[in-house]
């Protein structure tokens, strides 16, 4: 694939294709402007929200009309005593000041909340770790939860109970009105996950951030982040330097690249941990990591430096599993990478590694997971990893196109368990249709009802629902240069994702979802937030938007 080099800048919707971001990365306050432009477009005239109008959509809705609530200028959020609620009430007002304009104070009395909203956690966990209830009555709401994540979660549904407009980063005259009733929920799979791939193109620390938002805005609790590949190394080990001074200095395109220090790493990570999302790093291993042969030689087979590689093709490089040495560099970053996270979990790849094969393939993985579990952290590698030997609690990311995968199901009767990313449905850099001019489309083109209709519990034949922990949708970025570039992808497709790992199988429902979908278009333009206003979708008060401008030339992208 030639490298594709900046693309037009995605636009929201607009009655007129209006919201003309530039043809560049747009500056924040332009991306803005064009997007409260376009919120007002559609905001006029403001449906009213509906209970059952959640993403993903939640177990259990009972509406009650008489108890719809009107947030009032005075209201005050309660929240149990307890730091964990106490921080979830703080994101909450932090939340929905900006567009109310209300001061919101936050208090930790357990005093009911009367006229208010209350966080409360209870030792009720019938609804698992992550689960809540939210009731909206004449007198206020409540959310309660067993964790604080379960208020977490209430917290994002509330927010989407509210009008559009209260995405917007300025105050903004508006009712707002919550609808009454009851909502009892909780998820389907315990882990709902999206990957960010910062090592073709490198992204800003804020970038990352933003993305975070979007995972927990739709109950995501995972955050995969492809770390290494053949065009770059970007996250800073103490003990090999020259991985992120020398691996770190590329990108497609010829770009100046980047790295994350470890400073910046615990940033994203504790930024992720605040909004319950965990952070999985992936040190891809033994292929995709030309990156690390440019910076330390005695790793390649021929211990000569290969030239940096800043194209998009895969499967050429690999460390030297004949060599000591690289067992060394292996614990060492494993062990730096480990003491950098705090989940469970350390994702080694495993995949594409086309020149290191059979036995000698086996072997390495095996010996690769054994330095993981002396980590303390639990393997997680792509699924080309099945036929070595299981470890305890090893997983297993599948992204075949085909669910007949005889190797896969037999890692999976030794004991893996298995994160789907099939890449014909999940797969967020396919381009949406012949005409998305970003992305690929070697395992076909994923609109948006592509992306919502397939069963993660019966997904990969022969595999049970019990040996799914959950879904992930993974975002390459070969041809993906910008914040706005990776919203486009992302946005409509990740929230049919997250329905799938989160709703009940019971919910399915297309035409229901795209219904429910449509409705966050507002709210992602009044909140300046990219995405494709994909033909499927029946967007309110806006026709579609032709798709953004293809690149015509390759130029470097602006930093
Ligand atoms: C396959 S999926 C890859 C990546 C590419 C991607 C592009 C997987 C484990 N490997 O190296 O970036 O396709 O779609």
């Amino acid at each position: 694939m030639p490298s594709p080099g900046p693309t037009a800048t995605p636009g929201g919707p607009g009655p007129t294709g209006s919201m003309p971001l530039s043809a560049h990365e747009p500056d924040a306050a332009t991306l803005a402007r064009s997007a409260e432009q376009a919120a007002g477009e559609l905001l006029a005239p403001p449906a009213p929200v509906r209970l059952a109008d959640v993403v993903p959509a939640p177990q259990q809705v009972e509406p009650d009309p008489a108890g719809d609530w009107l947030l009032p200028p005075d209201a005050v959020i309660v929240a149990s005593a307890d730091p964990a609620a106490l921080t979830v009430a703080a994101h909450l007002a932090e939340l929905l000041r900006p567009a109310t304009g209300y001061p919101l104070p936050v208090t930790d009395t357990t005093r009911p909340a009367a006229g208010g909203i209350a966080l409360v956690l209870n030792d009720d966990d019938s609804l698992g770790a992550e689960g809540y209830r939210l009731a909206v009555t004449r007198a206020g709401v409540t959310i309660t939860a067993a964790t604080a994540t379960g208020l977490f979660h209430g917290v994002q549904t509330l927010r989407q109970l509210l009008p559009p407009a209260i995405e917007s980063p300025a105050p903004v005259t508006e009712r707002w009105m919550l609808p009454g009733g009851t909502i009892t929920d909780a998820p389907r799979f315990s882990y709902r996950g999206a990957m960010l791939d910062v090592a073709r193109h490198f992204f800003d620390v804020e970038d990352v951030l933003r993305v975070v938002d979007h995972l927990a805005r739709y109950k995501l609790n995972h955050l995969h982040l492809h770390l290494t590949d053949d065009q770059g190394w970007r996250i800073a080990v103490d003990s090999w330097p020259r991985l992120t001074t020398v691996g770190g200095a590329t990108e497609v395109g010829g770009g100046p690249g980047g790295h994350y220090t470890k400073a910046d790493y615990r940033r994203i990570v504790s930024y992720a941990a605040a909004r319950h999302v965990t952070v999985i790093p992936e040190i891809d291993l033994p292929g995709h990591t030309n990156a690390a042969l440019v910076a330390y030689p005695e790793l390649a087979p021929d211990k000569v430096a290969p030239p940096p590689y800043t194209g998009t093709e895969v499967g050429f490089s690999y460390v030297d599993p004949a060599d000591e040495r690289t067992y060394d560099f292996i614990a060492d970053v494993l062990g730096e990478i480990a003491a950098l996270t705090p989940g469970p979990w350390l994702h080694i790849g495993g995949d594409e590694a086309f020149k290191v094969k059979g036995a000698v393939y086996t072997g390495f993985v095996e010996r690769t997971q054994r330095i993981v579990a002396d980590t303390g952290k639990t393997v997680v590698g792509w699924h080309q990893l099945a036929p070595a030997a299981h470890v305890d609690g090893r997983v297993l990311q599948w992204w075949g196109t085909n669910g007949e995968d005889p190797a896969t199901l037999e890692a999976v009767r030794r004991g893996a368990r298995l994160i789907l990313s099939p890449g014909n449905h999940a797969y967020l850099d396919m381009k949406y249709d012949p005409d998305t001019p970003l992305g690929q489309d070697w395992a076909g083109l994923i609109d948006v009802r592509r992306a919502y209709d397939w069963d993660p519990g019966s997904h990969v034949t022969g595999v049970p629902d019990a040996a799914v922990l959950g879904v992930e949708a993974p975002l390459w970025t070969e041809s993906v240069t910008s914040l706005a570039e990776i919203e486009f992808m992302l946005l409509p497709r990740l929230p049919a994702i997250a329905e799938l790992g989160w709703s009940p199988r019971a919910t399915h429902d297309w035409a229901a979802f795209r219904d429910r979908l449509a409705g966050h278009g507002p709210r992602w333009a009044a909140a300046g937030i990219a995405f494709h206003p994909a033909p499927d979708v029946p967007w309110p008060a806006a026709p579609p938007l032709p798709a953004p401008r293809a690149a015509t030339e390759s130029t470097p992208r602006r930093r």
